[in-house]
């Protein structure tokens, strides 16, 4: 049988190549049109974009032949250890995002105190499956009390001598609830305590009302590691995850041919322009301008809850971040009914329910003509 040959044979014009190129861009989504309610990442700044695309050859597994860009690492660790009251001598790493921060968390606790146990509410990310299938662990669920939240009861009961790490969420990724992360830290006790503020890590610090919201970070004491996203409410280049933890873990593999000798993170060669990018957005919109992005997208959610109330849907929770998610016995179906009508929502799965992040691509003229479509097909 003759083999197709896909590969291609000779070269052939950019003209040609960027006609088919653009194509693919415009049937990409690009957030602009404020259509989609169904992603935590959102469109980079422009400053971000500009940086993003001058580090394309950076390659931090490899950091000697890139002192510009781990200086700047350095910068974005410290200025993020901050935000989130990191302790003196603690450690942090980029990684390509939070699957990778918390398979790097549950990888270190296990192999720190050589057990086998992952505490885990049911509203974990399902990254914590892939880490608990990858390394061996057995994860222990956690079931949500009525206010979806892990039942701490149930938690201290599930703790045991087999335990190697308990796992908090600030954020969580149906309802955007901060789990009561200072009560884990107390049951938790000496066992290695992950927090997940992939979501929450770069909207709770913002919020108006943070004094009011429960800690979630380095400050409570207890708190072992904590994964953030830049990529996400971080305002940020895909990819970037920060990984932190209380102090320098001894884990690491030798890499004698490379300038760092060492790697820590899981990936070798690894996304670095991301760095520089998101260097340049906290620089740019400071802690001030963070605070009125957030703040915008509250205000956008609340317009939403009244919206989504007003045509008879019933919200899971109030929302704390900028997640709202009503009650619905069919989700699946209203998700592919409003994609037919230009519209990308997501669905919860505990409870079932429709799902909507309100990132700031997200208007308030976006929701305004989003609902009547979304009443049309509740
Ligand atoms: N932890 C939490 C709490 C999360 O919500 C997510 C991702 C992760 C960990 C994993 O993060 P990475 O995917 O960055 O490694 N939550 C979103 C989700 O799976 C990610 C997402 C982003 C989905 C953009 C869709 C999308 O268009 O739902």
């Amino acid at each position: 049988m003759k083999s197709k040959r896909r590969f291609p044979q000779k070269g052939i014009a950019e003209g040609k190549i960027m006609a088919r190129i653009l194509k693919a861009k415009r049937e990409d989504n690009d957030f602009t049109d404020g259509t989609v309610f169904g992603s935590m990442c959102t469109s980079p700044l422009e400053i971000a974009k500009k940086v993003h695309s001058m580090f394309l050859e950076s390659n931090l597994g490899n950091p000697g032949l890139y002192m510009g860009t781990i200086e700047l690492e350095r910068e974005v660790h410290e200025a993020v250890a901050s935000l989130i009251n990191a302790p003196e001598g603690y450690e942090a790493l980029s990684v390509g995002g939070a699957t990778e921060g918390n398979i790097l968390a549950l990888w270190r606790a296990r192999n720190e105190c050589g057990k086998n146990k992952v505490i885990l509410p049911k509203s974990a990310h399902f990254s914590f499956k892939k880490a608990c299938d990858l390394l061996g662990m057995e994860s222990v669920e956690i079931p949500l009390d009525k206010d979806h939240l892990p039942d701490l009861y149930i938690m201290e009961d599930k703790i045991d001598d087999d335990t190697a790490v308990v796992v908090g969420i600030a954020g969580t990724t149906e309802l955007g609830l901060v789990e009561p992360i200072e009560e884990i830290a107390k049951i938790a006790g000496d066992i290695h305590l992950h927090v997940d503020a992939a979501f929450g890590g770069f909207t709770i610090p913002f919020l108006k009302q943070y004094e009011t919201l429960p800690r979630f970070d380095f400050n409570i004491s207890g708190v072992d590691s904590l994964v953030l996203d830049p990529h996400k409410m971080g305002l940020s280049t895909i990819p970037l995850g920060l990984y932190y933890s209380i102090d320098e873990h001894p884990i690491s593999v030798e890499a004698p041919y490379l300038t760092g000798k060492h790697q820590k993170t899981i990936t070798g060669t690894r996304m670095s322009a991301s760095i520089p990018a998101f260097w340049s957005v906290i620089k740019y919109i400071g802690f001030e301008g963070y605070s009125s992005i957030v703040e915008s997208c509250m205000k956008n959610t609340r317009v939403l809850l009244d919206l989504g109330k007003s045509i008879g849907l019933d919200p899971i929770v109030e929302p704390v971040l900028n997640i709202v998610s009503f009650h619905h016995q069919d989700p699946d179906s209203v998700v592919k009914k409003m994609a037919k009508k230009g519209w990308n929502i997501s669905q919860t799965v505990n409870p079932r329910g429709l799902r909507f992040v309100i990132m700031p691509h997200v208007t308030e003229g976006s929701i305004y003509k989003m609902v009547p479509a979304l009443e049309d097909c509740i």
